[in-house]
């Protein structure tokens, strides 16, 4: 099997900055040699452009199309596509570069970025990916990242989200996505609750991208940002959960990121992250 580790070190236009220090710091602890220990023949790309001015909108929207490229890279030649990067709208870049596959998307995160320019309090762009995924915002400049179509909300699981801003949540519990929040997940039943969202998505679906933001765990045993809310998903629950998800599904790539080596001084998100992957990875070869 192959795997190309696709990376972009932005973090809302600056780069190497911030969360956009995770994708380095994956590499430099070994992730190309761990993944070459499980059978894997490892490319790695970095789609990262160099703007002259960088502006957030624009260069977040540059990545997404430079990830999609390299995605669309990775199918071509059957490679799977493992995206570490510093924001979590790259998602939108990886899902439009899988092609016209029946694809859908768990997404775990500490929150929903489901905001859009309308209900947002900040602007942040990095908080407007699933809506952008979902075909409510920023509609001209997605249709132009190669493959770009809105997915329906019926075929995304919303997972582990627990800091949503008030008109955002409105519009969640408005729509079809299925959420399963944290308190759900981490519920004596949370595994059954995971099993009926995902036999609902694979009536949808023939594969899943399984986003993992690193903020969906639980801050005080494994720090992954600055906007890591308290709640979350201890690494071996998180773990369990990734394993189901795979179970079940074809996973046709994977994203994990917004992750600020500064914050996990100990390392202990980092160690959960190298779990993930290779929890991932071995789902392949089933
Ligand atoms: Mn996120």
């Amino acid at each position: 099997m192959k795997t190309h580790v696709i990376t972009s070190l932005y973090d809302t236009a600056h780069h190497r900055k911030r969360m956009g220090k995770g994708p380095e710091r994956f590499l430099s602890a070994g992730l190309v040699q761990r993944l070459e220990a499980l059978g894997q023949t490892v490319i790695t790309a970095t789609v990262d452009p160099v703007p002259a001015f960088p502006a957030e909108v624009e260069t977040g929207f540059t990545v997404m199309r430079g990830v999609a490229e390299a995605v669309q890279a990775a199918v071509a030649a059957g490679a799977f596509p493992l995206v570490l990067a510093g924001n979590c709208n790259t998602t939108v870049g990886t899902v439009s570069g899988l092609g016209p596959r029946r694809i859908g998307v768990v997404w775990f995160d500490a929150h929903a970025d489901f905001n859009t320019p309308e209900t947002s309090g900040t602007g942040f762009l990095d908080g407007m990916g699933l809506a952008i995924l979902t075909g409510r915002c920023w509609q001209a400049l997605a249709g132009t990242i190669p493959g770009y179509a809105p997915l329906s909300d019926d075929r995304v699981v919303l997972a582990g989200a627990r800091d949503l801003d008030v008109l955002e949540r409105e519009r969640l519990e408005g729509c079809a996505i299925a959420c399963l929040s944290d308190a759900a997940l981490n519920a004596e039943d949370g595994p059954e609750r995971m099993s009926t969202a995902l036999d609902v998505l694979a009536q949808e679906v023939e594969a899943v991208h399984l986003h993992i933001d690193l903020d969906v765990h639980d801050a005080r045993i494994a720090p992954a940002n600055h906007f890591q809310p308290p709640g979350g998903l201890a690494p071996q629950r998180l773990q369990d959960m990734v394993a189901q998800v795979a179970e079940r599904l074809p996973v046709a790539s994977a994203y994990l990121g917004a992750y600020d080596p500064e914050v996990d001084p100990e390392r202990v998100t980092l160690k959960s992250g190298f779990a993930l992957i290779e929890t991932i990875v071995k789902s392949l070869d089933a």
